[in-house]
């Protein structure tokens, strides 16, 4: 596990260094309170952090406080190393956020106890927070947890950042397919699904299973020609070659309704809605192809899915 070490003292934190090292820690050693705050405010800060109270910049005590009030990260294990000792110190220091307190001299078996009790609670969190946010089945992000990355996209949108757009991807005729092979089938389907969609998509795009056989695709930045090209991608990986199950191989297909965002008056709530419009009318017209929303006021391009018509690999044949 990653742990921050922020010490000031270049021996104290050579010495913690080596000894988390061989404890099997991946370290980061900081000399002051402000690279630790930077450190920790990073997308992959680590969960862990051994922070000295007195350091240059900003204390321990100010940096536990500005994770606690200013950090996006859900979850770090934070203990405080520090000379004072006092009731009132200790009462100070576990208010200002740290979990853990540790008092300078400290025993190195201590040490290590204490954070191998924190790396636990760590680990459990990062498992809680896995847990609830994301689908068992397929392993992809759940409804809940996709929604909020298509909130928190639009929100730096609307600051002016990029374009977000949104992708409904439904499983034609999926009950068919439950039916005649059966539920264990339908699910080993379903993870296949999402496994090849996964493929299509590039690490920006975010893939969430927004209901049974449904999936909404977050697709920040790009405009309406390479959303409808990245959905067409999904459409293609999906048809172009059978899907193996305990029971057998099927062809499956999929529809497909994407939309754009219209700027600061649409909500998540109105997106989705367009991309599900336009998914119905991609079913309404035959399956297995894409249709886009091209604004609120002409919910579904019929131009578009011409050209997406005339896309190579037998793409969307069967839309009229
Ligand atoms: P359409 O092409 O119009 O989308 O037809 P469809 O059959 O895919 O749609 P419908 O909404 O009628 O059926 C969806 C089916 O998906 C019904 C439901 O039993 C199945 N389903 C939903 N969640 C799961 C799941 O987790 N596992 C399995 N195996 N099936 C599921
Ligand atoms: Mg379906
Ligand atoms: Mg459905």
């Amino acid at each position: 596990m990653k742990i921050l070490i922020a010490d000031d003292d270049p021996s104290a934190r050579l010495l913690l260094k080596s000894a988390l090292a061989d404890w099997g820690y991946d370290v980061v050693a900081v000399p002051d309170g402000i690279a630790a705050w930077e450190a920790l405010r990073r997308t992959d800060a680590p969960p862990l952090a051994l922070l000295d109270w007195l350091m240059p910049g900003l204390d321990g005590v100010e940096v536990c406080r500005k994770v606690r009030q200013e950090s996006e990260a859900p979850f770090m294990y934070l203990v405080l190393l520090t000379g004072k000792a006092e009731t009132q110190d200790v009462i100070q220091g576990i208010e200002s956020g740290a979990d853990d307190y540790v008092s300078k001299p400290f025993d190195m078996q201590e040490l290590r106890v204490r954070l191998r009790a924190g790396q636990r609670i760590a680990e459990l969190h990062r498992a809680l927070l896995d847990q609830a946010t994301h689908d068992s089945l397929t392993g992809v992000w759940n409804r809940r947890a996709v929604v909020e990355i298509l909130e928190r996209e639009l929100a730096r949108a609307v600051r002016g950042d990029h374009p977000v757009g949104v992708i409904m991807v439904d499983v034609d005729h999926f009950k068919r397919l439950n039916d005649t092979l059966g539920h264990a089938d339908g699910d080993a389907a379903l993870r296949e699904v999402s496994r090849r969609v996964n493929l299509a998509l590039r690490p920006s795009d975010s893939l969430g299973r927004y209901g049974g056989e449904e999936f909404l695709i977050v697709v920040p930045g790009g405009d309406h020609s390479s959303l409808a090209s990245i959905a067409e991608r999904v459409r293609q990986v999906i048809a172009e070659a059978e899907v193996t199950t305990p029971a057998g191989r099927t062809l499956m297909t999929v529809s497909l309704g994407a939309a754009i965002h219209q700027g600061p008056s649409e909500r998540a709530d109105g997106l989705i809605k367009r991309a599900d419009d336009a998914l119905y009318q991609a079913k309404r017209d035959g399956r297995n192809c894409v249709k886009l929303s091209t604004s609120a006021s002409d919910p579904i391009s019929r131009e578009l899915i011409r050209e997406e018509k005339a896309a190579p690999a037998g793409a969307s044949e069967s839309c009229r």
